[in-house]
């Protein structure tokens, strides 16, 4: 889109910040690293770029959506919940039994998912397919898939992005797929440069782009430490982040939810 309303997006990306911390809270599992340096790349996509319709989640002509980095999903629940995929207070039940909010996105049980990722490398095979099929159709819609850059040393994903470029010549190019790689520099069990260095960046179509992200970005305890990859934050952890991310005195809108997660330090 032309002119984004960056401070628009940066409010919705801030209140997802928090929304985050909050369902990892309830949750007591989850990924918050990951999921608060992929939060303004799932902004950016879901309230300034992606044509979707919350109310026809099956939508023949909408653009899609894939997660490839399936662990990170609380992002995207956020962002569903904003569009008006489903209510707000439903996030609370992330990782509860019976939940559609499942700590990896769940096409069957939550409408709006495009795949079930979650074993990484898988998603972006999928997003090539679907891209593939998009054109063979002559659909107009456009497919977007978020990697992480962990995740690049699955051997899948190089598979397909080399095959991506190929795919569909000479008559159906995919430059209706763009890739978006979380460049957070953090996998699981430590910094990516000391683990195995990641992939450089493709140029031409299909597009390929690599966002420089912090991971747990918002909150300096979290902020480029691998211990947070895969860790909730018990309740006054959460308390103290959200202080940090929304500023002090905590405004109106975030009130409530530090008034809950104190009285669940509290129990
Ligand atoms: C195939 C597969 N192997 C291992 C895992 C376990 N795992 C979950 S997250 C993660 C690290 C991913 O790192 P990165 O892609 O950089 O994600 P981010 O730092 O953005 O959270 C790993 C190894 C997995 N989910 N799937």
């Amino acid at each position: 889109m032309a002119n984004p309303d960056v401070a628009k997006l940066e409010t919705i990306a801030r209140e997802g910040r928090v929304e985050i911390l909050r369902m990892l809270t309830h949750a007591g599992s989850g990924h918050p690293g990951g999921s608060l340096s992929v939060i303004d790349i799932l902004t950016d996509l879901y309230f300034n770029r992606l044509r979707l319709d919350p109310a026809r989640p099956q939508w023949e002509d909408r653009d899609r959506f894939i997660l490839s980095k399936g662990h990170c999903v609380p992002a995207q629940y956020f962002c569903m919940a904003k569009r008006g995929f489903f209510p707000m207070d439903r996030i609370v039940t992330l990782r509860k039994l019976g939940s559609p909010l499942q700590g990896h996105p769940d096409r069957v049980a939550l409408p709006g998912i495009e795949a079930a990722t979650g074993s990484l490398g898988q998603g972006i095979s999928v997003a090539v397919g679907m891209a593939l099929g998009l054109k063979l159709a002559g659909k107009a819609a456009r497919v977007y898939c978020v990697l992480g850059d962990g995740e690049t040393q699955e051997g899948q994903v190089w598979e397909s992005l080399m095959s991506a470029p190929k795919l569909g010549a000479p008559n159906h190019h995919l430059d209706n797929l763009c890739v978006v790689l979380d460049y957070n520099g953090i996998q699981l069990d430590g910094f990516v440069k000391k683990i195995l260095d990641q992939a450089e960046a493709n140029k031409g179509a299909p597009t390929f782009i690599v966002a420089h992200t912090v991971k747990g970005k918002g909150v300096s305890f979290m902020e480029n430490d691998p211990e947070w990859h895969g860790k909730a934050p018990k309740p006054d952890e959460a308390v103290r982040a959200i202080r940090e991310i929304v500023g002090d005195p905590v405004p109106a809108w975030a009130a409530p939810i530090v008034a809950e997660l104190s009285a669940m330090g509290k129990k």
